[in-house]
Order: structure tokens, then sequence, then C-alpha cells
């Protein structure tokens, strides 16, 4: 099981986001540091994380850039100078593939190659998808399907009222978070409905598990720019109970971006692919933000706004818990599942005071009720 400290990551990623911006801009070698970074690593966890093939490419012609969507055979991929070209996939790549049901996803870095005799039609061919930092993928008919990969941020959104928090619903979210190894950020909105006090004992314990809690209101404006700051130059994934006000939060952030989104997905709608395909929806940048820089993308996931557990088994539950993990193999029956049993060490932990009840009681929860699996 992974062992990523997300709090850490978190704070050195937000400590370097302006940085990142003013190199890029004084050196301009944005692209050639980000190659740096995705490729060259190989998965820890031993799950599909795309590939790399060094082919015979002629470097004029070849460009990197970031898949935005994939339509059946077809990608739309966005090179580093803003420049939309729609794709096919090499043979070689697709051969390559026969044990894995994706060679390219939404969100995946690629190398595409353009045909000199066609330019400016905006067609070309992806030569290579580079290893994949992360993913949210479901079982579908028993395969593995990547709905997208590569994403900074996921916003769990809730609201203070109308309707009510549910605590134990975003614990859902946030062990799908950890199960994707996505950065989770939890926003309770319509913070202007209640006492925030009231929300301290709940909130305060994410907090100290390092998930970080925004209280925001897309009414009087609370935390809408920390919000707003979060979002820059990432890829983030929004997603929530319908009423929360996850589209009244878009409009705040950027006015328009909820039209944006809700145009494409009932494009998404028509397609083949209605239940899983996402897309790279890019952020407007902002006065003096170069257009070619990454100003980061809104993911849209039009098959998993509803509140699912994605593909995860009630036996890996406690290990998304950061919480629960650690006492989880002290237990006296080696497949004690914390609920029922005699000599568990979860359940001395949450006599203790060392684990809170209310989580366990979300963890319990989620184990005995099989609607979510
Ligand atoms: N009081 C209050 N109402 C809000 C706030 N944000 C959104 N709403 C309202 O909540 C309702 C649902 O908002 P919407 O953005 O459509 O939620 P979505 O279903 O999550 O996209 C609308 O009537 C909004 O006006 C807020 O911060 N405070
Ligand atoms: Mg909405
Ligand atoms: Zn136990």
């Amino acid at each position: 099981m992974r062992k990523r400290d997300f709090t850490k990551d978190f704070a050195e990623g937000l400590d370097s986001v302006e940085d990142t911006v003013s190199n890029e801009r004084l050196s301009g070698k944005g692209a050639l540091s980000r190659k740096r970074t995705v490729s060259g690593t190989n998965s820890e966890d031993g799950q599909e994380t795309g590939f790399e093939v060094a082919l015979d490419v002629d470097s004029l012609n070849t460009r990197s850039g970031r898949v935005l969507s994939v339509h059946g055979l077809n990608s739309f991929v966005k090179t580093d100078d803003g420049q939309i070209y729609e794709c096919t996939v090499r043979g070689v790549l697709k051969s390559l593939a026969t044990d894995l049901q994706h060679v390219v996803v939404a969100g995946d870095f690629a190398t595409i190659e353009l045909d000199p005799k066609s330019s400016g039609e905006n067609q070309a061919v992806i030569v290579r998808v580079d290893h994949r930092r992360n993913q949210i993928s479901r079982t579908s008919r028993k395969k593995q399907q990547i709905i997208v990969a590569n994403v900074d941020l996921v916003f769990i959104v809730t609201s203070a009222g109308e309707p009510g928090l549910k605590p134990n619903l975003i614990d859902r979210f946030l062990v799908s978070a950890e199960k994707s190894e996505i950065q989770p950020v939890i926003v309770i909105n319509k913070v202007d409905l209640v006492h925030v006090d009231d929300l301290q004992p709940v909130a305060g314990v994410w907090s100290q598990l390092g998930y970080p809690v925004i209280m925001t209101s897309t009414i009087t404006g609370q935390g809408v720019d920390r919000i707003r700051k979060l979002v820059r130059g990432r890829d983030c994934v929004v997603t929530g109970q319908s009423g929360v006000g996850k589209t009244s939060m878009l409009n705040a952030i950027e006015p328009g971006l909820a039209l944006k989104v809700s145009t494409v997905s009932a494009e998404n709608q028509k397609g083949r692919h209605t239940t899983t395909a996402a897309r790279l929806i890019p952020l407007t940048p902002e006065e003096g933000e170069l257009p070619q820089k990454s100003v980061g993308h809104l993911v849209d996931t039009p098959g998993i706004r509803s509140f699912q557990l994605w593909d995860v088994i009630p036996e890996e539950v406690g290990g998304y818990f950061p919480d629960i993990r650690p006492f989880i193999n002290t237990c006296k029956f080696p497949n004690c599942t914390h609920t029922h049993e005699d000599q568990c060490s979860v359940k001395w932990a949450v006599a203790d005071g060392k684990i809170d009840a209310r989580r366990y009681e979300s963890y319990c929860q989620m184990r005995e009720n099989d609607e979510y699996f």
C-alpha cells in the first residue's frame, strides 16, 4: 500500500507554484523540465501507468502535449504552444497495449508527430505516452477502465446547509481520492447559512489528518479566492453531491467556466462512451499569463459524479483511512474486519480516543453497506 504523504506534497506544491511560474517565464524551459519529471520514473505499485517507447522520431516534427479527451480511436492533444491537434495512435503503441485497455487516456502527457505534408490541418499521430503519475479508474465489465490520468487535486465539495453536511459521504470521497492517489481538498460551501464554529469539531478531525478544509460561500465570497488560487496551474476534479454549489463555485472561480463544462458534458452524452468520457477544460489565461503555459484545467468526469466509491473493495477500505491504517495489522485475527471481532486493535484505538469515533462509524458503514461496492 502506498505511503505517500499528501500533506507534505501539497505544502511543497503550494510553495513552489509562484516560483515555477516566474522561472518559466524567465527561462522558457517549462516544457523541458516537465518532461524530465514525467519520464524515467517507474510505477511503484505495479499498476498500469502508461508506457514510454523510444521511437525513431524526427524531433523537428514532434511536439509534447496533453491529451484533452479521447473519442474512440481519436484524441485531442493540446501542445505546449496552445495548438490543438486531432490525433490517431501509432500502430506500435497500439500493439503494445494488448493487455491494457487504454493506450491513451484524457490527461496523458504525450508526444505527437506532425505530418509535414498535412501541416496546418492540425492532424498528428501520438508516438509516445508518458508514465502516469496517478489515475482515476473503475472496473467495468471486469476490466479496469481509466477515466483520467495525472490529476493534481480533487475538490470534494459539500455544503454546511441545504443540504446539510454529510461527513460520512465526505469520508467516502476521501477514500476514493486516497485510492486514486490524488490530493483531496474538502470544500465546505454555504457557510453563510451556519455558525462556522459549529463546523469546527468535524472539520478539525480532517485537518488533523492532513486533509485541507476550506470554508466557502459563493454568496459572501468567503474562501473563493483561496479556491481560485489553488486551481490555477493545476488540473482539478470537482466532485460532490448535487445542490451543494459546484456550478456556483465554478462561476465564481471563472465566469463562463460552468457553461464550458456543461456544453462539453452535453456533447459527451451524445457520444458512444457516454459514461466515462472525461475532458480537460483549459482555464482561461489571466492578463499577463502566457497562453501557451499551462494555466490548469478543470477535469470534467460526467461518469463519476455520483457518490459511489470508485473501485475500492471492502478489504481495502481500512488501508485508505490514514487514521485507521496504523492499527490494522495488529489485531488478533489476520482477516479482522474491525467491525465485530474481539481483540481488535482498531476498536481499542477508538476506545482510547486515538481514532475519532465518527470516522470509525464511517468506516463501519463503508464495510457493511455494500450498496457502495
Ligand atoms: N446560501 C448559499 N447558497 C448557495 C451557495 N452556493 C450555491 N448556493 C445555492 O445552492 C443551489 C445549488 O447550487 P448549484 O451551484 O447549482 O449546485 P450544484 O448542484 O452542486 O452544481 C443554488 O440555488 C445556489 O444559488 C452559498 O455559498 N450559499
Ligand atoms: Mg451543478
Ligand atoms: Zn481489527
